[in-house]
């Protein structure tokens, strides 16, 4: 099958916020079918909704991958749980990490557990200030040139993390 390039939003607040997305990018490029191609720096930033959580880390990644959008997400979703991830009725709390299909090729997709581009893509800075360093030419379907994106997105508070 073809590969395509899909990027990857990674998030954590809980239990070593770092060492999670390390964790996560491992076991990513442990799947079979998916290899790494770019990985953007690591950002902190204040919690996007409930404010009484924990400061995110955040990063994105790019793979090439002939998995299909729904086996790419059920890794995904696996990968989650195995680093502990407690789903709570609680909208927007606190994870041990988060991974997000932003982008699949430049597909538009909609179904019940996928929506892709992510929806609140554009909104995140989180997202699109990763996304532009590891892609910086790329244009989001439905949402405009990255560049554009970023122009209108404010900082939220979102900072590199050195080294
Ligand atoms: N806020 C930030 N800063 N980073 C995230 O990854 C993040 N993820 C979420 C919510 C709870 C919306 N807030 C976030 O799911």
């Amino acid at each position: 099958m073809n590969k395509v390039v899909a990027y990857i939003g990674l998030g954590s607040n809980l239990i070593t916020p770092e060492a999670q997305i390390a964790t996560a990018r491992q076991a990513i490029n442990a799947l079979a079918n998916v290899q790494e191609c770019a990985f953007s720096s690591l950002y902190r930033s204040p919690p996007m909704g409930p404010q009484d959580q924990p400061d995110y880390v955040n990063a994105v990644m790019a793979v090439k991958t002939d998995l299909s959008p729904m086996q790419l997400l059920r890794c995904l979703q696996k990968i989650e749980l195995d680093q502990g991830r407690v789903r709570k009725d609680e909208r927007w709390g606190a994870r041990t990490l988060d991974l997000d299909i932003l982008l699949y090729a430049e597909e538009v997709i909609d179904v019940p557990d996928l929506i892709v581009p992510h929806y609140g893509l554009a909104e995140r800075a989180f997202v699109v200030y990763p996304l532009q360093e590891i892609a910086p030419t790329i244009h989001v379907p439905g949402k405009g040139a990255i560049a554009d994106l970023v122009a209108l997105c404010p900082l939220d508070g979102l900072e590199k993390i050195a080294g």
